[in-house]
């Protein structure tokens, strides 16, 4: 094949050595924009190639979405940390009368959205754990509370296995309950909870998690419905290469049916404190390996985001050469990933985002939780 057209100038040089290697058919479909099949995945995925994959990446997220890198002002709150799944990869979730269990009253909600009025963020993101003593009207009242002190911020809140569990506590179903939040300020689902799909690994990692099916049925109940939802995949656990590349199709043919996702997250397992406290973290090469993998076999996803708080903020800014475009938010309070160990910071403010992604030759864009720009930085 030859180089030519739609390849620039000084990149020829890389395109030839590419072609006439080990990966040459894979990146010839990549240069011709052609979807890469389970089989290209698996053969990306175990690739120690990683200059490659991230050359690949790169040429497919430039082309895709061109050099703007997204960040958010937001901020989280976690409600509760009791849980009725407490699967195994978790070290947040906890038994009601476990050391360190908490619920957030409906007044401790009241004083954080106070508190965020000072930063005025674009969106509040909510998650936390299966709850069975709290009330439906609990979750109602708290989204409520955030729309009235907040009236001009996204609701990012409750991801799918939370909303099949509150489908079930008031006995509306998911689609009742999705409508019922609506109502009250819902804007969007988180992507949390899709761990890995294959069946036989969520009965080792997460068994009484909802399955990997239901949790598609969530999201697809949601963008039938116009709620739009991100999507995750915890990796660096017991999973193999063919488990992460069928979790990535699993999604690539749910966004082919409606398009409803906005962001893919790989989320790297942090082991600390949980059942498999015995695995290592995941190695800077797997990370950038596995977004560079997701950009290449999502073709149909607009945004890979690299959540700096589980990736560091040095590996998210050096994941924008390989694939990423989008490094999530401010976040301000953030528990699940640092009860499992990780050591990074719990904030990180907007001028950190634009030297991050500037650093990097891009072009930062401040967004709301929907993409649309609140701010592009020459
Ligand atoms: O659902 C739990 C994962 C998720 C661990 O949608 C763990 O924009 C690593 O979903 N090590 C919560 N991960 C976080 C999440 C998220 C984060 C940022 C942005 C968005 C978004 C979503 O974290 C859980 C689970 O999949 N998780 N335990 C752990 N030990």
């Amino acid at each position: 094949m030859v180089v030519c057209g739609g390849v620039p100038a000084g990149e020829a040089i890389f395109w030839e050595k590419l072609l006439a290697g080990s990966l040459g058919d894979i990146a010839e479909r990549v240069l011709d924009g052609e979807r890469l099949t389970r089989d290209d995945g698996i053969r990306l995925a175990d690739s120690t190639d990683l200059l490659a994959l991230g050359f690949l990446a790169d040429y497919a997220r430039r082309r895709r979405v061109g050099d703007e890198v997204y960040f958010i002002n937001n901020a989280h709150i976690n409600h509760t940390n009791i849980c009725k799944n407490l699967c195994l990869f978790c070290a947040f979730g906890r038994e009601a009368e476990a050391p360190g269990a908490y619920s957030l009253t409906l007044e401790e909600i009241e004083s954080k959205v106070e508190e965020f009025k000072t930063y005025q963020p674009a969106e509040v993101h909510i998650v936390g754990g299966l709850n069975p003593t709290l009330p439906f009207s609990y979750y109602e009242e708290m989204l409520q509370i955030v729309r009235q002190g907040l009236p001009d911020a996204h609701i990012q809140a409750f991801d799918a296995v939370e909303i099949d569990f509150l489908g079930e506590v008031s006995g509306l179903g998911v689609e009742g309950v999705l409508d019922r939040l609506r109502e009250v300020g819902l804007g969007s689902l988180p992507g949390g909870g899709a761990e890995i799909f294959n069946p036989q690994l969520r009965t080792r990692i997460c068994p009484q998690k909802i399955s990997g099916e239901c949790w598609l049925d969530v999201h697809r109940t949601a963008h039938q419905m116009g709620v739009r939802t991100n999507a995750t995949m915890l990796y660096g656990h017991l999973e193999s290469s063919a488990d992460r590349v069928d979790h990535l199709i699993k999604l690539r043919d749910l966004q082919d049916e409606t398009d409803g996702f906005l962001a893919f997250i790989p989320l790297p397992f942090h082991p600390e404190n949980t059942s498999f406290s015995y695995l290592p973290r995941t190695s800077g090469f797997d990370d950038l390996k596995t977004v560079a993998l997701a950009r290449l076999m999502l073709d149909n996803f607009l945004y890979i985001k690299s959540f700096w708080i589980m990736l560091t903020p040095n590996l998210a800014q050096i994941s924008l050469a390989f694939g990423a475009n989008d490094l999530d938010g401010t976040v301000r309070e953030e528990r699940i990933a640092h009860d499992a160990g990780a050591a990074t910071p719990q904030y990180q403010p907007s001028d950190k985002f634009l030297r991050m992604i500037q650093g990097a030759g891009r072009i930062p864009v401040e967004r709301d939780t929907l993409y649309h720009v609140i701010r592009r930085y020459s």
